[in-house]
């Protein structure tokens, strides 16, 4: 009797027979953490199964590499057993290397990853890995040793260390091109993206997709045996690593490098693909163990290592203890682009949602727009066509509120204007069932005013998406003073669901994100005055891996819009503080930004050329103020545009708008397209010295005004030579 795993859950345990072995861990008692055994050992059919049990993912962690070790070695030594599955307990196969073991004693432990991969390639009888979940990583890597991988239809593989600054460092650029050839190998390993088992099985990586994921692989596993199967190690099989021109090693180089903004680790997982086309399988292994070494030396590992626990951390609200409500139905207020986005979010989730406006017409409009969306998508190969019909199917389209009254969630996505918001909320709360939450995509509208034109200010909660908000990953979800904590825990909860990185913000103009990017723009547009080109800084902030320099940012979005929020924030400033005013000089001259073919650039279509008259309109600025302009080096704009940001952040932690630095990082990356590989905006000022940013901040305040000044928890750290683990 065994314990058979269908859909990722494990059906009932099983009792204890004589033949079943619990493997001692050896960590036990030394290093006291882990006191369950990482690996149960199961016979069934003359066929040993090795269910790795290390919640929450089964990382290769030290106990896990033990256990497995032990069972191997039962498992070889005992004559009964003619064939190994390996498999994961609970809802996964293995996700990788433990990573929260990297540079612990704990990493050390034999036997390595390595050594188990070299027993399972050199092993007397057939093994076979049993996916589900996902196989990623290390996970993958050990799968690749074994001489066979059958998986569930929902499974997925994937070999994600890029994410991590890393390369798959057991064998997975080696082995992975024995399977499937170079040039999808790059394509796989330099993304890092996961396939499902059907491409996996189509590709060659997996041998058979099973229903019954444990039998299934006993089955396979004593065909295997039975039908005495040659048993060769993917290692040795060189058929697709022969003969490749060093042209298609050229080409990905350029096509990578282009995509890549600055990070390393993609270059180097070419150089060792290329290593498994030219090196015998030994060198090219120890090839590609120096590169990962190279790499996990590297500050861009640290920084994406850094972003990869802050992303989880982000999702912890420090003594939230409500349980989040169920949302099983959704609305959207505002068929436009962010509207039309945001109901593509809800539906491609699986969950229903109807999309409103003022019109007929408009919502009509909006219903076009996600179906060209949608067809878009399909038509680049990142959906099927099926997908897209089913989320299309999930979105109903409405113009009166109370035809989806009993929806659990209502997200207000109209014009940014506190009447107009004031007016859908009393109309929602008249309508809508008690319990619905009503959210407000507003980007920096008081959410309290909005919640008091409710009689529920308990349901009432920022959610704030990025456009485009079926493709912009962050979910900024903002309380306001009497959001209730189970209205908090759902949101954040929803955004999971959602396949979103979420945030939680306090009420503020601009809350975590927007708040700090006025900085940013505003400083690249003093740096303007004082002679920098906009094409000198749009550069430097692409070169640091940003998607786009301020200066077009501005220019996408609307110089119009620009001054639009800028004379609202005016009303608010106190003494002694200014913007710049050159947006609004280009505004006065018709520069409305890329949409009327010139704003800071002259457009001809959507590719930018300087214009003279943006330089003399600067010029003109700087003239009239009495500013000195001067060049400017690349390094000083970039410390220019970058350190307020970190300032702003710090006054956030300092008035509790952001939880914790890190947070703020989150927002940033997935927002506005901070590069991940320097780990977010207040990851970075961390590593370039708090003091500097200190110091910048002082100079900042002396330049444009006083609120560009540190506040005072800066001050402490800087001045104490703390980091914002002390904030
Ligand atoms: C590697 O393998 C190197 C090798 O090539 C070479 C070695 C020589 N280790 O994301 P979730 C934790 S590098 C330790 O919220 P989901 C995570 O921190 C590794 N812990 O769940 C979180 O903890 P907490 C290559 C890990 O269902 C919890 O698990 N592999 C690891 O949304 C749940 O995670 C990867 O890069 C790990 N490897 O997604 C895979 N992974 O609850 C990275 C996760 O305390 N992982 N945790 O916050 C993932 O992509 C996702 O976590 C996964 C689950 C898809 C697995």
């Amino acid at each position: 009797m065994i314990n058979h795993i269908r859909g990722g859950h494990i059906l009932p345990a099983m009792p204890t027979e004589p033949w079943m072995v619990r493997l001692a861990n050896p960590l036990a008692g030394i290093n006291g953490d882990h006191g369950m055994n990482a690996v149960r050992y199961d016979v069934t059919d003359n066929v040993a199964v090795l269910t790795v049990e290390y919640p929450p993912v089964n990382a290769l962690s030290a106990a896990v590499r033990t256990g497995l070790g032990e069972g191997l070695a039962h498992a070889k030594s005992d004559s009964a057993v003619i064939a190994v599955v390996i498999v994961g307990g609970g809802g996964t196969f293995i996700a990788g290397a433990d990573i929260t073991e990297f540079g612990t004693e704990k990493s050390k432990i034999l036997p390595s990853l390595p050594d188990l991969q070299h027993s399972l390639e050199t092993f007397p009888k057939p093994t076979v890995a049993a996916i589900h979940g996902t196989a990623l990583g290390g996970g993958f890597e050990l799968a690749l040793t074994c001489h066979a991988r059958v998986a569930l239809a929902s499974a997925k593989v994937g070999l994600p260390e890029v994410n991590l600054g890393l390369l798959p460092g057991a064998g997975g650029t080696q082995r992975l091109p024995r399977l499937v050839g170079p040039e999808v190998a790059i394509d796989l390993i330099t993304t890092g993206r996961h396939i499902s088992a059907a491409r996996a099985l189509e590709l060659g990586i997996i041998d058979a997709v099973v229903e019954d994921l444990v039998m299934g692989a006993i089955d396979h596993a004593r065909r295997m045996a039975t039908h005495g199967a040659t048993l060769t190690p993917v290692i040795e099989r060189n058929e697709k690593v022969e003969g490749i021109s060093p042209d298609l090693f050229t080409k990905a180089r350029q096509s990578v490098a282009k995509k890549a903004r600055g990070k390393i680790a993609p270059l180097v997982i070419i150089d060792c693909i290329e290593a498994a086309c030219t090196l015998p399988p030994a060198e090219g292994l120890a090839f590609e163990i120096a590169k990962f070494r190279e790499l996990y030396a590297s500050d861009q590992r640290a920084a994406l290592m850094h972003y990869f626990f802050a992303e989880r951390e982000a999702r912890r609200v420090p003594g939230l203890a409500a349980e989040p409500r169920p949302i099983g139905s959704a609305a959207v207020i505002g068929a436009g682009t962010m509207g039309g986005g945001i109901a593509m979010v809800f539906a491609n989730a699986g969950i229903p949602v109807h999309l409103t406006d003022i019109s007929e017409d408009a919502v009509s409009r909006g219903i076009n727009l996600i179906r060209k969306n949608y067809d878009v998508s399909v038509g680049r190969g990142s959906m099927t066509q099926a997908t897209a019909d089913k989320a299309l199917a999930l979105i109903a389209t409405a113009t009166d509120y109370a035809d989806f009254a009993d929806a659990d969630i209502v997200v207000e996505a109209a014009f940014e204007r506190m009447d107009i918001k004031r007016d859908i909320f009393s109309r929602l709360d008249a309508v809508m069932k008690p319990d619905a939450i009503l959210g407000t995509n507003t980007s920096s509208l008081d959410i309290d005013a909005i919640a008091a034109a409710t009689n529920r200010p308990g349901n009432v909660v920022g959610v704030h998406f990025f456009s485009p908000a079926n493709v912009m990953k962050l979910q900024e979800n903002i309380r306001g003073k009497l959001t209730s904590e189970q209205t908090i825990a759902t949101v954040m909860a929803l955004g999971k669901t959602l396949g979103k990185n979420v945030v939680l913000a306090g009420n503020c103009d601009g809350f975590i994100g927007n708040r700090m990017l006025q900085y940013y723009t505003g400083e690249a547009e003093f740096l303007m005055e004082q002679g920098a080109t906009p094409e000198q800084i749009d550069l430097v902030a692409e070169k640091f891996g940003m998607p786009m320099g301020p200066i077009s940012m501005r220019d996408m979005s609307g110089l119009d819009v620009g001054v639009l929020v800028r004379e609202a924030r005016k009303a608010t400033l106190p003494p002694g503080e200014r913007f710049s005013p050159i947006l609004e000089r280009l505004v006065e001259r018709g520069r409305h930004g890329m949409k009327t073919g010139k704003g800071f650039y002259r457009y001809e279509g959507r590719e930018k050329h300087p214009d003279p008259e943006t330089t003399d309109i600067i010029e003109q600025v700087a003239r009239e103020l009495g500013v000195q302009r001067r060049t400017f080096t690349d390094e000083e704009i970039e410390f220019r545009l970058f350190a307020p940001l970190v300032n702003e952040g710090a006054k956030e932690i300092e008035d509790g708008t952001a939880i914790r630095a890190s947070d703020i990082d989150v927002a940033w990356v997935n927002g506005y397209g901070f590069p991940a590989h320097k780990g977010g905006p207040m990851y970075w000022g961390e590593q370039v010295g708090l003091h500097r940013i200190y110091e910048a901040a002082l100079g900042a305040a002396q330049r444009n005004g006083p609120r560009w000044g540190p506040g005072k928890l800066l001050e402490r750290l800087a001045t104490e030579g703390k980091g914002w683990k002390d904030a």
